[in-house]
């Protein structure tokens, strides 16, 4: 204590270097509120001292060894946090003032924006990596994805908590007021979520928009929340901008020591309004008396220092003058459009430029438009991963439930037919992606684990990905079909088979039962997902998809819109139980509609012909084009961008491959490119990448090998994307649920479309009769399609097959989202003469109905030989989920059961 009552005081360097901090804070405000009077800037004004405060924190972290830190903070002094700690330039502040900085990309507004620089400290002499996460308005929401940022850098290296930090900056009424605070405060200490401490800096300026204190919470204090668990507090007056920074610094040293949370709760008041073009006035009439009467900070520490000795008038004159020139200098860079995105660097950057380049790089560009990732695995290679998982360590007691599971498992891959089910093909899933293909260590392992295999399918197998599957009760499975935990019954010893494969070369499952929460849970895998950079399959599952919406903040503002806003690639899973089983309103639904209506594919135009893509298509033939009377793309232009392109560090497109750009285009050399031609081949070229373009992708996978495909695929793709798996309760025990081994092996791959009776239909081997003979009528006989999705198909099916009806098909969409079109349309489409039903088990307003039906008729109108229509079997609209009575409900089920498999059906309003 005695170093906090009576602290060393600051050097007359650090106290200079301190001031001149100050100076820098309140001139920019002071210079960007010259300059865009009109605009917001949430300006800092009246808690100044924090600026200094986080760039000492952070400074004092990396004298104790931290490498990085990860920031998150809202909108109040982000600029100048931006600026003078990080430094991004000022000119492109100004360009984002003014939101010229591009006509282009989607991007987010100036106060949401992230960014990386090296903070030099020039005192301590240290450098240390700052990264400022980017977010949405919703306050408080990125803490939990900085954490999971950070957690997935401390990983990557021995004593990782202690070379990677996180701070994070909050507002004194969100501090006390969102209850997310309290959840990433309650993550802290858990296996799933400790990144070793937090520093937590609360700005209090007293106020939260218009709300005081006594309107915004019940504890004296806003940061009192922290103390219940445990959490110290530091106050500090932000008047005395030193007393700020020993706050901060000994924040980071109580961090560096214990590796544990600690608040610094910084308190001063707002000099304008909630931001500069708010008048506080009309409902703070005192307040703001007293604050225009009240000295600046800098003017404070100015007169204090000079009366010290440790400055003159004319040093500080001197530094304003030179800041003045900095400043005019970067608005005059910013006013002659140094800032502004052209169009070349937007098409090289984020539209298809980059993808463009790096097809014709690697020949992904040659891909055709139905191309599927390889994803099965040679059937010794499933069974050596099959035998291993069953297997534990001598005298390791297993309770009896959980040995007869694992017996069973052990025969699920005993042969090529033998029946693998939803739990153990997770297992497999997983099993693979951590093992080393080419580990010479471990018994019984495979000599060639990628034997039959392609080269292109072999790429998975030579890479070997860590696994990350938390959320409530996940070890054991909520629904008691995982148990990738085992518990010795006489022990209590744990043991993980999935982490035992290969001991000593693998990489490892995390498995962890998350604390009871979505919302700060799931945006800590979402962090964690994008810092890892692929290198980890992330799942984060909801105990029942339902819950989900305790994190909607997460989905819509992150998982769903990251990547457009900021660039920030996820490959999160959200893996979610869904499923009418006449539970009640509740448990039953995933709210599947609600993701859908996030998609971004277009409901009425195939891609290349949205009215998106055609603007793109034409702004990039403008942006390239030159020529008076005709326009036309030169060569040279479009080898120049291409040059440009770099990816991942990898050199510029040769000229070579450019060559084939060329050749693609079908120009003979020298000859220049029409729009038409450039607008076909950009058609083209995006119909080829169009998933690329998604926002995330929805699959309800039904059959185990579907649910191993669609995991593996996450990381064998040239892209991330969120996936967001409805899964089933139903299907996890459901005997017909079952996939033969040889739907893992030989070739197969995740099918987005599933046919009748085909080779990706796991219950294929049901539509023959006795004599072998298959059952179904051949195409051109088909009177009904019943589309349909998830579990739903297994009722169809066994109905259908107790009426022994053979002129109706059914087919199961998996990947619901992005819409396969193409397939789909292939598909359908051999049943000629059949009228298509979709059949949900959801009320009409929810499902994928409305999703559906107008890609559906798109497609067909586009890709079909003739239009078709789409008519609804199921439940009516309804404002509940479900309904509460296990008898409606089965009730209900019939009469959907009854329509589909009716020749005419009575359809609800189709
Ligand atoms: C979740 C959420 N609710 C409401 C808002 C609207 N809002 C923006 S700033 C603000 C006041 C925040 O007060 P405080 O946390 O004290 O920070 P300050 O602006 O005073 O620095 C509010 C209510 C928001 N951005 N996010």
């Amino acid at each position: 204590m005695g170093r906090v009552e009576s602290p060393p005081s600051l050097s007359g360097e650090m106290r200079r270097h301190l001031l001149r901090s100050l100076i820098s804070t309140d001139a920019m405000e002071a210079f960007l509120g010259e300059k865009f009077p009109a605009s917001k800037r949430f300006s800092m004004e009246g808690c100044e001292a924090v600026v200094p405060g986080l760039e000492a924190a952070v400074a004092t972290l990396g004298a104790l060894g931290v490498a990085s830190v990860q920031v998150g903070m809202p909108h109040r002094g982000r600029l100048n946090i931006l600026h003078n700690i990080m430094g991004k330039p000022l000119g492109m502040i100004c360009a984002e003032m003014e939101g010229s900085q591009s006509n282009f990309s989607v991007g987010d507004v100036k106060y949401h924006m992230g960014t990386t620089g090296e903070v030099l400290h020039p005192l301590k002499g240290v450098r240390v990596q700052m990264t400022l996460a980017p977010n949405p308005s919703h306050l408080e929401a990125v803490n939990s994805v900085v954490a999971g940022s950070v957690r997935a850098l401390q990983e990557r290296q021995p004593d990782g908590k202690r070379r990677h930090a996180a701070v994070l900056l909050h507002g004194d009424a969100s501090f006390a007021g969102l209850g997310v605070v309290a959840e990433g405060l309650q993550q802290a200490r858990l296996a799933a979520t400790d990144v070793g401490g937090i520093i937590h800096i609360v700005v209090n300026n007293q106020i939260g928009f218009t709300t005081e204190p006594l309107d915004g919470r019940s504890s004296i204090h806003c940061t009192d929340l922290a103390k219940g668990l445990g959490v110290p507090v530091l106050y500090a007056n932000a008047d005395d901008p030193e007393a700020v920074v020993r706050a901060c610094q000994l924040a980071a040293e109580w961090r560096s020591a214990w590796l544990q949370d600690v608040v610094v709760n910084v308190v001063g008041y707002r000099r304008h309004g909630h931001n500069e073009q708010d008048d506080p006035r009309p409902t703070l009439p005192m307040t703001c008396k007293l604050i225009d009467a009240h000295p600046r900070v800098l003017d404070l520490y100015s007169r204090r220092l000079e009366r010290l000795g440790a400055v003159t008038a004319a040093e500080l004159d001197g530094w304003r003058a030179e800041l003045r020139r900095e400043y005019e200098e970067e608005y005059a860079a910013y006013a002659a459009g140094h800032y502004k995105e052209t169009p070349g660097e937007w098409i090289a950057g984020n539209w298809q430029g980059a993808a463009l380049a790096a097809a014709l790089r690697g020949g992904e560009g040659q891909q055709p438009p139905h191309f599927q990732e390889p994803t099965w695995l040679p059937a010794k290679t499933l069974q050596w991963l099959g035998k291993r998982l069953a297997e534990t360590p001598e005298g390791f007691s297993l309770h009896p439930s959980v040995q007869q599971l694992l017996r069973r498992r052990a025969e699920m891959v005993a042969a090529p037919d033998s029946r693998v089910d939803m739990g153990m093909a997770e297992a497999l899933a997983i099993g693979a992606l951590v093992t080393h293909p080419f580990s010479e260590t471990t018994e019984g392992y495979p000599e060639d684990w990628a034997a039959g295999q392609s080269d292109s399918e072999r790429w998975l197998n030579t890479g070997t990905y860590g696994v990350r599957l938390v959320g409530q009760d996940v070890q054991r499975g909520t629904f008691n079909h995982r148990h990738m935990v085992l518990h010795d019954q006489v022990t209590g010893r744990e043991y993980v088979p999935i982490n035992n494969l290969q001991p000593k070369s693998q990489e490892r499952l995390q498995v962890h039962n998350s604390l009871l929460n979505e919302y700060a849970s799931l945006g800590f895998e979402y962090g964690y997902s994008v810092a890892c950079q692929g290198r980890s399959l992330v799942i984060w599952e909801a105990q029942f998809g339902d819950f989900a919406n305790n994190a909607q903040v997460m989905i819509d503002q992150f998982v769903a819109s990251g990547e457009a806003k900021w660039g920030q690639e996820s490959g999160l899973v959200l893996a979610l139980p869904h499923g009418f089983e006449g539970m009640g309103p509740d448990h039953s639904s995933a709210r599947i509609e609600r993701f859908l209506q996030l998609a971004n594919d277009d409901s009425d135009h195939l891609p290349g012909y949205t009215p998106l893509h055609r603007r793109q298509i034409q702004e990039t033939f403008d942006a390239l084009s030159t020529g008076e009377s005709s326009k036309h793309v030169a060569r040279e232009k479009v080898l120049e961008l291409l040059a440009g392109v770099r990816e991942d560090g990898h050199e510029a497109a040769s000229r070579e491959t450019n060559e084939q750009l060329w050749s693609e285009l079908g120009l003979p050399e020298g000859e220049p490119i029409s729009f038409d031609r450039w607008q076909s081949f950009m058609v083209q070229y995006i119909r080829r990448h169009a998933e690329s373009e998604a926002n995330f992708f929805l699959v309800n996978a039904t059959t185990p090998a579907q649910l191993f495909h669609v995991l593996r695929r996450q990381m064998n793709r040239p892209y991330r994307k969120p996936l967001v798996l409805i899964t089933h309760k139903f299907l996890l025990h459901h005997r017909p649920c079952t996939s033969a081994l040889r739907d893992f092996t030989d070739g197969t791959f995740f099918n987005r479309v599933i046919d009748d009776g085909k080779g990706s239909d796991n219950t294929r081997h049901l539509s023959k009769n006795p004599q072998g003979e298959r059952y179904l009528l051949d195409p051109p006989w088909v009177r009904r399609v019943i589309l349909c999705s998830g579990a739903i198909y297994y009722k169809l099916s066994q109905a259908r097959r107790s009426r022994r009806i053979r002129d109706i098909v059914l087919v199961r969409l998996e990947q619901i989202a992005p819409f396969p079109h193409d397939l789909l349309t292939r598909v359908v489409g051999q049943y000629e003469n059949a009228e298509v039903v979709w059949c949900q088990e959801e009320p009409k307003n929810m499902g994928a109905w409305r999703y559906v039906r107008p890609r559906f008729e798109t497609a067909f109108r586009e890709l079909g030989k003739v239009p078709r229509k789409l008519k609804y079997v199921g439940r009516p609209t309804s404002a509940s989920t479900a309904t509460a009575s296990f008898a409606i409900h089965q009730r209900e089920l019939q009469e959907v059961i009854e329509h589909a498999l009716t020749p005419e059906p009575e359809v609800h309003n189709s």
